[in-house]
């Protein structure tokens, strides 16, 4: 057991403020909600308090996003607006150190994701969407494709800058303005997203972030002057909003959870898929929707590979998210850690057989030591449940047919993994995978230039890409 405290110059470079505000018509602004308490995951210690808004507050927002729209965003020449967006990437890439601390601070990812994923695909976003800005009429989607209007956004906690980005960019790009509320124990980068915005001239109105909890977000998904909604969260909230907005005729797209499978065949580098079973599920704590949750194996090297998966996990390091060598950070919140110890306990009630990395864990902040279930059955709510956390359930198989059947025996949709190195079994098994993304012998790559979205209760659009744009546009 050991004590972590974060070193003090953390907070400096992280720029933490006792408080933050909304940000509303292009300024920050006191909400008249009562003002929450956002924590750091690793110490339990209140990093700052963050105002939030009220169903008023969300109001003023919608009518900033419209007046921008109608008198500004919405008539502005595309190339107009790629110089704002590249404005905004390249600060996003100045302020680089700075969003990355503050993120393992609020979020409790390791710094070496945030540092190398997190922040450089935000940018990357922002980069990527500025180029479409003025050539929407080649994006093969009709002649003038138009805008939407104002988009209302909901964004998780998982990836809280990086889901800001894959919101906001492609709004912007398309001529539309927002009004996004960020999750409520996440809301600090997005809202230093507010301030680049401010620092890169963004007229006033254009980006609205109105921090709070679900009653904030239901009061922007259901504002009748919001033209199109955009969440990313829990499939119980996705289908709350889906259900809201039946029959308005407003555009909506779900990016919702998931149980992905990841299949090593027989064949397979072993000890490459290795490398990619534990990215898939401990990258990011496996707060992660498109996580590898499920491990399918093929029967023939189960032992081999179980073997060197759990030394390989052995290895991984949990604890202080700012040091550079942690491997796996703090779980977000303490009602997700409790969330994680409660589907673990019923993997082992149902008999699977549990087995827990010993690395030491800090006795203070929510932290969960990587786990690894296997005989696990399909039955079984591990294998059926989005878990959220680093719990991996593998399962086994013996013919590919058998493969891909127990991969698609789940209501979500969203990624799978293939390892193997027959060329024509990747493609033969990513046809029949009902999943949004197939990642052949590797796992969680993102890309801007590539959708990103799922099927069946994992939700539906697409976000990224070409195809992403469709999401923003009347075409
Ligand atoms: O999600 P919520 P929670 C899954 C994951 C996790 C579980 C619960 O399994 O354990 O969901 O997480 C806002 N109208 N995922 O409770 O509640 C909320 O304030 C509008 C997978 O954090 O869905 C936050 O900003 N908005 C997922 C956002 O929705 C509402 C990522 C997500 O919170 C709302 C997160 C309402 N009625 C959780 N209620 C993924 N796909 O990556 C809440 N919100």
């Amino acid at each position: 057991m050991w004590e972590y405290a974060p070193a003090p110059e953390s907070r400096d470079i992280a720029n933490l403020k006792p408080t933050y505000r909304m940000f509303v018509d292009g300024q920050f602004v006191e909400g008249g909600g009562e003002p929450l308490k956002t924590v750091n995951p690793a110490t339990e210690e209140v990093l700052a308090e963050v105002s939030t808004a009220t169903a008023a507050d969300v109001d003023r927002a919608v009518k900033a996003a419209r007046r921008a729209y109608d008198r500004v965003w919405g008539r502005m020449p595309g190339a107009e607006r790629a110089k704002y967006i590249f404005r905004i990437a390249r600060l996003v890439q100045e302020r680089a150190r700075e969003l990355a601390v503050l993120e393992s601070l609020d979020n409790g990812k390791p710094i070496r994701e945030s540092r190398d994923v997190d922040v450089p695909t935000a940018a990357a976003h922002f980069f990527y969407h500025a180029g479409w800005a003025d050539k929407l009429g080649h994006a093969g989607l009709g002649p003038d494709p138009r805008p939407l209007g104002v988009a209302g956004q909901v964004i998780p906690w998982n990836f809280p800058l990086l889901m800001a980005a894959w919101k906001i960019a492609p709004a912007l790009a398309c001529g539309n303005t927002v009004v996004l509320k960020p999750a409520e124990t996440t809301p600090l980068t997005a809202l230093v997203l507010a301030e680049i915005i401010q620092q890169a001239d963004l007229p006033p109105g254009v980006v609205n972030v109105l921090p709070g909890a679900g009653d904030v977000g239901a009061a922007v998904v259901s504002h009748p002057d919001v033209d199109k909604v955009a969440f990313t969260g829990s499939t119980d909230v996705g289908k709350t909003i889906q259900r809201q907005l039946a029959g308005t005729g407003r555009k909506l797209t779900l990016e919702l959870g998931g149980k992905a499978a990841n299949i090593v065949f027989d064949d397979a580098p072993l000890d490459q898929a290795v490398e990619g079973i534990v990215n898939g599920i401990f990258f990011n704590q496996g707060h992660v929707c498109c996580a590898g949750s499920r491990l399918l194996v093929q029967e023939s090297v189960a032992d081999e590979l179980l073997e060197k998966l759990r030394v390989r996990v052995s290895a991984l390091r949990v604890g202080d998210p700012l040091d550079k060598n942690t491997d796996v950070g703090a779980i977000n919140s303490r009602e997700q850690l409790v969330k994680i110890q409660e589907l673990a306990s019923s993997g082992e009630a149902e008999g699977a057989e549990r087995w827990t990395s010993s690395c030491p864990l800090p006795d203070k902040g929510f932290f969960f030591a990587p786990t690894v279930f296997s005989n696990v059955s399909q039955a079984m709510r591990i294998a059926r449940e989005e878990i959220f956390g680093p719990v991996l359930s593998v399962l086994t198989f013996r013919t590919p047919d058998e493969a891909v059947a127990k991969a698609n025996n789940t209501p979500y949709g969203l990624s799978a993994g293939i390892w193997t190195e027959k060329g024509s079994r990747i493609l033969w098994a990513a046809q029949k995978m009902r999943a949004g993304v197939v990642w052949a012998n590797t796992f969680n790559r993102f890309d801007p230039t590539a959708p990103f979205g799922g099927y069946q209760e994992s939700g539906f659009g697409r976000e990224g890409g070409r195809t992403g744009l469709e999401a923003y546009l009347d075409v």
